[in-house]
């Protein structure tokens, strides 16, 4: 345990009153998140009450094996009396317009986050990445980065490890990867480094409209580090806050990071220097230059040197279920774009390609309007085989621009593409939609196309 006890329970007192002796806590939700609150508050000796509204929780055998103690009620959230409480920390799973939790503040208990005791208890520096796509794949090249550039470095939030518990090892550096679930409930971050990459709609059902999506994201700025602004996003643009220091990065203006051409090639550039070549760059379609060029932003405002975080960029070979090649079976290329859970990274899919592609599409779409598929689906998109909850409301809105079919599993999908493919042809699944209608998540909607194409090659 690397945390500095006396200054870390002066930090929870002075910005949440939060005092092992008299604040009376519920950890809301004992997921991932939860079980790292449970740990993270049985270390200060914080007394706490533990809930989940679901009756077997992820983390019940766990808590079960580390706290056998520590008591745990299954409940649903509007039979819990909060009256006694003076915080909850709920998890970032569960909407805060409920009921029993808009109740609760009402009547003046405080909600707190994870982030928010991640960010007081350590003086570290933080990087912190939010946007609707491509966080994943940042804060994962900027772990790389800063491992290349000396750094020991810890990676987390959303992505991988709770952020709390990352608080365990002695490390240079934070790079944390954040929801909108996590930030909305986040006061106290204040990240020597932020961005906000990119915002398409995303989560709604969750959020209701773009504008209060976007006030969530914008939570990512609090405190006083460095901005790190997409030029070419207006709705990133426009969360820039006066007198606040800021850098750019941008696929087409010369600013900050930027792409500069010479002897016709496209190069990652900063200033007036040339980075490396775009074709040095192991990863597929022109989001992911996007992706580079806000990393080395990042890097770049916490002191990491250009040269070495280039370095670890031309290693860099992405990660499972975005653009992954999965085979190139008979002539025809298929590819894994599973975390496509949203109409934005669909797009930028569809974008990385020449040619037309047969597109594996639907699930949940969480909310969120197709018609903004059609442009890019008219150019991009040979064939549509369209699957799970939300595959009528895709077909609706693209208005028969494109040969629609549908299917009824991932095997029919797959064997229906394979039939209508010709050699040289590109088979992406790109969902545009969550998969939780269908799948435990997007690692199990990607691998059982994996294994859809594996049967079929194997016949
Ligand atoms: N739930 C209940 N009752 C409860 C508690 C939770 O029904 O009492 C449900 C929630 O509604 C939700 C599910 O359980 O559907 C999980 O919620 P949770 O808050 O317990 O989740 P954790 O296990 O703590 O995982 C969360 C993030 N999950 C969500 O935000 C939904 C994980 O991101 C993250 O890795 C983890 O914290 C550690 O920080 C996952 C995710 O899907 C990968 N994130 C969304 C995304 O990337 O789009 C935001
Ligand atoms: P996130 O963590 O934000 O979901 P990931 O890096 O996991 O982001 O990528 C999720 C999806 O978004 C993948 O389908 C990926 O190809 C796509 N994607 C990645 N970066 C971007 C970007 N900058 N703009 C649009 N789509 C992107």
């Amino acid at each position: 345990m690397r945390l500095i006890n006396h200054k870390v329970l002066a930090q929870l007192e002075d910005s949440f009153k939060l005092n092992p002796d008299t604040s009376k806590i519920f950890i809301v939700g004992l997921g991932t998140t939860g079980f790292s609150i449970v740990r993270f508050l049985t270390h200060y000796h914080f007394k706490f009450t533990l809930i989940d509204s679901r009756t077997n929780p992820p983390m019940k055998q766990q808590l079960l094996a580390e706290f056998p103690k520590i008591k745990l009620i299954t409940t649903p959230l509007k039979n819990i009396d909060f009256s006694k409480a003076t915080h909850l920390i709920v998890s970032p799973g569960i909407a805060l317009n409920q009921v029993a939790i808009e109740a609760a503040c009402i009547n003046g208990v405080r909600i707190v986050s994870d982030i928010d005791l991640f960010s007081l208890a350590t003086d570290t520096p933080i990087i912190a990445i939010t946007g609707s796509n491509g966080k994943s794949t940042v804060t994962t090249m900027l772990g790389e980065m800063g491992k290349a550039a000396g750094k020991k470095t810890a990676i987390g939030g959303n992505l991988g490890i709770a952020a709390l518990d990352l608080l365990y090892k002695k490390v240079d550096l934070y790079v944390l990867e954040l929801s909108s679930f996590q930030l909305e409930r986040t006061s106290t971050l204040n990240a020597a480094a932020a961005t906000v990459l990119n915002i398409s709609a995303d989560h709604l059902d969750r959020h209701k409209t773009l504008e209060n999506y976007i006030v969530e994201k914008r939570k990512v700025f609090g405190g006083d580090g460095k901005m790190i602004l997409n030029a070419d996003d207006p709705n990133v643009i426009g969360m820039k806050i006066k007198n606040r220091k800021c850098s750019y990065f941008s696929l087409h203006q010369s600013q900050g990071f930027h792409i500069k051409v010479k002897e016709n090639h496209n190069y990652l550039a900063y200033d007036k220097r040339y980075l490396i070549p775009c074709s040095d760059l192991p990863l597929e379609g022109k989001h992911n230059r996007a992706n580079a060029l806000a990393a080395l932003a990042l890097g770049h405002a916490v002191g990491l040197d250009i040269d070495k975080m280039c370095f670890a960029l031309k290693s860099f070979k992405g990660l499972n279920h975005r653009m992954q090649i999965i085979s190139k079976f008979n002539g025809i290329e298929w590819i894994n774009d599973s975390k496509a859970t949203n109409i934005g990274a669909c797009i930028a899919a569809l974008e990385s390609y020449d040619d037309k592609v047969i597109l594996l599409a639907g699930g949940d779409a969480k909310g969120a309007k197709m018609e903004e598929l059609r442009i890019t689906a008219q150019k991009h998109v040979k064939s549509i085989i369209l699957m799970g909850k939300d595959a009528d409301l895709i077909e609706n809105a693209l208005n028969n621009c494109i040969p629609t079919y549908h299917a009824s599993s991932m095997v029919a999908a797959v064997e229906f593409a394979y039939k209508i493919a010709n050699s040289g042809d590109t088979v992406l699944l790109s969902p545009a939609c969550a998969s939780l209608d269908q799948y435990k998540n997007y690692q199990q909607r990607g691998n059982s196309f994996i294994a859809a194409i594996m049967a079929l090659e194997s016949r």
